[in-house]
């Protein structure tokens, strides 16, 4: 089973979109494996960017995701790097398909509510940068013969 990295940014926090949010996942079948509200510092935010340190946007970016509580989690599921990628939608929200995240609750690329790894690579990287081992739980559900 893979694992992926999803957070809702501080627009989606402020909006009260936590619930919806993680309702569409556990809707999915996916398993919630660690879940937190926290505040990100400027170093853990210009790490987790890094990849994106030559953008002009770059700044803009860190005082963002910087500027209020995010809720980070850790999802559990057969593909769920993709399907979480496909359930967000474009990463502007003016290209994404109503019925995805991004399509259905944004307007603007620099809010766009929702961060999702993008590759196994990067979810295992951002996991390790978000949580300890002992906050992500390993348990069975019943329901899961009914999803696979
Ligand atoms: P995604 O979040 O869909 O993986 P990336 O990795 O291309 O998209 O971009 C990371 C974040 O940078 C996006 N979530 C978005 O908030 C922000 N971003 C991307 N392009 C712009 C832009 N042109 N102006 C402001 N922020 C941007």
């Amino acid at each position: 089973m893979e694992t992926t990295f999803l957070m809702v940014k501080p627009d989606g926090v402020q909006r009260n979109l936590i619930g919806d949010i993680v309702a569409r996942f556990e809707q999915k079948g996916f398993k919630l494996v660690g879940a937190k509200l926290m505040t990100i510092s400027t170093d853990l935010a210009e790490t987790h960017y890094s990849e994106h340190k030559e953008r002009p946007f770059f700044g803009e970016l860190v005082d963002f995701i910087t500027s209020g509580p995010v809720f980070a989690m850790v999802w559990e599921g057969e593909n769920v790097v993709a399907s979480a990628r496909t359930m967000m939608g474009k990463t502007n929200p003016s290209e994404a398909l109503p019925g995805t995240i991004r399509g259905d609750y944004g307007i603007n690329v620099g809010k766009n509510i929702i961060h999702g790894s993008d590759s196994l690579e990067s979810a295992s990287r951002e996991i390790g940068l978000f949580f300890d081992e002992k906050e992500l739980n390993s348990y069975e559900k019943q329901t899961e013969a009914w999803i696979y």
